[in-house]
C-alpha cells in the first residue's frame, strides 16, 4: 500500500472501532529517549564499541569468546538507559492501552526493546520477546536479579554460586522467552488491528508477527521513520517518528 499521511481518515476510523489491539515495538520507538538503535536512521550513530558491531556482539558465540568486552557493553548499556526516560511515544501506548481496556478492549505491547521503558511509562500488559537488560542471570544455576545499580566492578559480573552472570537478554540463535512468543502469537491471531512501531521488521520470530495478524484479517499499521520489508505490505503505512506520529494520531483519534 502507498504511505498515508497520519490523518487518514480510515486509518482514525479502524482505531476507534478496534477492539483488539496488539502493538509490536522496536528500538526505533526509544530512539528518541536517546537509546541507540540497532539498524536504520535514528539521528543517532547505531552504537560501535571498540571496533566490534552491535550485531556481532549480540551472540552466545561473542560472550562465550570475549565476556568481558560483552559483558562490559551490556552494562554500559545498562547504564545509560538508567539515565534515560520515556518519550511521548512511550506515553502514547499507555493512552491507547488505558482507552481501550476501559471500554473492555483488549491490548498488548510485544516489545523487542530490552530497555524496560515501555514499563517506566506505565504499559502493563506488555511482554519483553527478547528479555531485558536490566535483568542478569548465572550461567549455572541462573538466578535471575534485576539490576538498577552502578556499573559492575568486574566484567562479567559474578553470582555468588562463583559462575559468571549474563544480561537477560535473547541472542541471535536463542529461544525467546516461551510465555512471551507465545501470548504474541496469540494475541496475533486474535487481533483486529496489528501495529508495528519503530521496528526494521528483519529479525525473526518477532517479525512474522504481522503475517499471522494479516492471515487472521487484522488490518495492519506500520509508524516508521524508514520504509521497511513490511511498508507496502501494510493497510498503512505511516512515515515519521513514533514520538510524533503516536500522539498525533491518539490526539485525532
Ligand atoms: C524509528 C525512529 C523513530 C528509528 N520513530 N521509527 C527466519 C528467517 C530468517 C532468519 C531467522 C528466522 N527465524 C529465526 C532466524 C534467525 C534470527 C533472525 O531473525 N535473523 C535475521 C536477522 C535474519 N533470529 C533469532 O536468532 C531469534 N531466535 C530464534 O529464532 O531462535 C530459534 C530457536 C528455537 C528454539 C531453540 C533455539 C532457537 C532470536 C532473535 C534475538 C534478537 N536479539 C537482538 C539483541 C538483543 C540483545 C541486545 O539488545 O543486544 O534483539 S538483535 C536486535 O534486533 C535486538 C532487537 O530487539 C532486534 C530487532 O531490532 P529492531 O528493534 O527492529 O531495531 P532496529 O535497529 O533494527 O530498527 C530500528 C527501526 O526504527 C528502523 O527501521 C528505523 O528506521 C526506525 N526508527 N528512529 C520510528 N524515532
Ligand atoms: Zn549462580
Amino acid at each position: 500500500m502507498h504511505p498515508s499521511p497520519p490523518l487518514d481518515p480510515g486509518l482514525h476510523s479502524t482505531l476507534r472501532a478496534a477492539r483488539r489491539i496488539l502493538v509490536l515495538t522496536g528500538a526505533g520507538v526509544s530512539a528518541e529517549s536517546g537509546v541507540p538503535t540497532f539498524r536504520g536512521s535514528s539521528g543517532v550513530q547505531p552504537a560501535l564499541w571498540e571496533g566490534f558491531d552491535p550485531m556481532q556482539l549480540a551472540t552466545p558465540e561473542a560472550f562465550a569468546r570475549h565476556p568481558e568486552i560483552v559483558a562490559r557493553w551490556y552494562d554500559e548499556r545498562r547504564a545509560l538507559r538508567l539515565t534515560t526516560q520515556p518519550n511521548a511515544g512511550h506515553h502514547a501506548l499507555v493512552e491507547l492501552e488505558r482507552r481501550l481496556t476501559s471500554v473492555g478492549g483488549e491490548f498488548l505491547l510485544a516489545t523487542q526493546n530490552v530497555d524496560r521503558l515501555h514499563h517506566a511509562a506505565g504499559s502493563r500488559n506488555v511482554e519483553e520477546l527478547h528479555g531485558s537488560i536490566m535483568v542478569w542471570r548465572c550461567t549455572r544455576c541462573e538466578e535471575e536479579r534485576e539490576e538498577l545499580g552502578p556499573p559492575f566492578e568486574t566484567h562479567p559480573p559474578r553470582c555468588q554460586c562463583g559462575a559468571p552472570r549474563r544480561p537477560g537478554v535473547v541472542w541471535f540463535g536463542e529461544a525467546l522467552p516461551e510465555a512471551a512468543i507465545e501470548a504474541a502469537t496469540r494475541a496475533a491471531e486474535a487481533c483486529d488491528l496489528f501495529m508495528s512501531v519503530g521496528t526494521s521488521s528483519i529479525v525473526f520470530p518477532a517479525a512474522g508477527l504481522i503475517e499471522i495478524a494479516r492471515a487472521n484479517g487484522a488490518r495492519t499499521l506500520e509508524i516508521n521513520a524508514e520504509e521497511t520489508p513490511i511498508s507496502r505490505r501494510v493497510d498503512w503505512s505511516v512515515r515519521g517518528k513514533s514520538g510524533e506520529i503516536l500522539p498525533q494520531l491518539l490526539a485525532s483519534g
